[in-house]
């Protein structure tokens, strides 16, 4: 999983010393917080964006629009002591605090803690990447952790202010399990919540919908069979709760075939987001262990989706996770990298504005800059 890495933490010790001056240079407002800059490889102009916040460390931003503010419920990156490894026992994240700005490039606000794993009856450890949804006056925080037993669920918590405090749910969402939640309201008000990865994630333990301790560590091992698919079910009317079992959401190729496990390069690893434009339902994902990405278009919150390319070349670090919403009559794409700190597990999350084609589909995006250009494949 790590084979981009694994040279880095050697190169990063040289490093370290011989561009302290520069990093400081890079990264002014890093002498305080927990963001403290470190070895960086590259010049902040060699990155298509800058890190949104550089106080704290943050990841898999799920960027929302409420009261004419955006709202950010990023991870929240701890530097723990666990060694890094395919399963990412390195991410060990212990509470959330919530970013908010007037508007997209203005002051970011970091909020305080938001949730913290102790106060979650259920959750040991691994607070993931989260989302949260608004209906009739509440704010609702999805966010998967491990449980006692070191299975993912995913849990709800509310709040009447979209920056928290969040109130847990006793027990994490009946029938949920493995990572990532994104939650999409369509236009008639009802509610969907995509969720799903494999590798750490664990969806390959769940195929039955029961966590088996002892599946495959990363994917089925069917690289000619349809490869794991995320999944999606409505909510109730109350937001807590599943409606249905979830469902699997597919993934076609462009001959309508299901994507299959060994298409690394296209198939779906983790990171759902949902969103609608002019009609259709984008379904867009990471491609995990191939650094991309990708999305696929369809007719309905179910899907089927058709694979249509990729939103994002490979950014620094392993993992990007992002989010898609629109302010100000603009499209805006939240993701992460790891130009604070050089290290996997340390990462910050930027914005960049992300640009359709005539014909829906979305232009691919560097996340650097070269010959000092933003370059963007039409
Ligand atoms: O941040 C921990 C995990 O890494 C997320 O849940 C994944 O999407 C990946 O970003």
């Amino acid at each position: 999983m790590r084979s981009r890495l694994k040279a880095m933490p050697v190169l990063l010790a040289l490093l370290t010393v011989g561009c302290q001056q520069k990093a400081e240079e890079t990264h002014p407002a890093n002498a305080t917080g927990e963001a403290k800059g470190a070895a960086t490889m590259r010049p902040a102009s060699d990155y298509l964006s800058q890190p949104l916040v550089t106080d704290i460390y943050t990841a898999d931003p799920s960027a929302h629009v409420w009261n004419g503010k955006i709202y950010v419920y990023p991870s929240h990156d701890i530097d723990g002591p666990t060694p890094e490894d395919d399963l990412g026992a390195h991410f060990e994240m212990r509470d959330y605090r919530i970013l908010s700005m007037d508007k997209i490039g203005g002051k970011v606000t970091v909020g305080p803690v938001a949730l913290d794993v102790k106060d979650v009856p259920w959750a040991d450890k691994q607070m993931w990447a989260p989302d949260a949804a608004y209906k009739n006056g509440t704010y609702y925080l999805y966010f998967p952790a491990k449980d006692k037993a070191g299975a993912f669920r995913i849990g709800v918590a509310t709040s009447k202010d979209p920056m928290g405090p969040f109130k847990p749910q006793p027990q994490p969402i009946k029938g949920s399990y493995s990572i990532d939640p994104a939650v999409f309201t369509d236009d008639d008000g009802a509610s969907y919540i995509y969720f799903g990865g494999i590798w750490g994630g664990q969806l390959q333990r769940n195929v039955t919908g029961t966590y088996d301790a002892n599946g495959s560590k990363t994917d089925l091992g069917q690289d000619d069979k349809p490869a794991l698919q995320p999944r999606v079910a409505k909510l109730t009317g109350d937001m807590l709760e599943f409606t249905e079992t979830p469902r699997a959401v597919q993934i076609l190729d462009e001959k309508g075939k299901p994507l299959l496990g060994g298409d690394h390069d296209r198939r779906f690893f983790e990171a759902s987001w949902m969103h609608k434009y002019k009609g259709k339902y984008y379904f867009s994902y990471s491609t995990g262990d191939t650094h991309y990405l990708a999305y696929a278009i369809g007719d309905s919150p179910y899907g089927p989706f058709t694979y249509k390319g990729r939103i994002m070349e490979p950014v620094e670090g392993w993992t990007t996770h992002h989010s898609i919403t629109q302010w100000d009559g603009r499209w805006w794409l939240f993701y992460a990298d790891t130009q604070l700190s050089g290290q996997t597990r340390l990462r910050n999350v930027k914005v960049t504005e992300l640009h359709y084609n005539p014909d829906g589909t979305i232009r691919t995006i560097n996340p650097f800059v070269t010959n000092g250009k933003a370059a963007a494949k039409p």
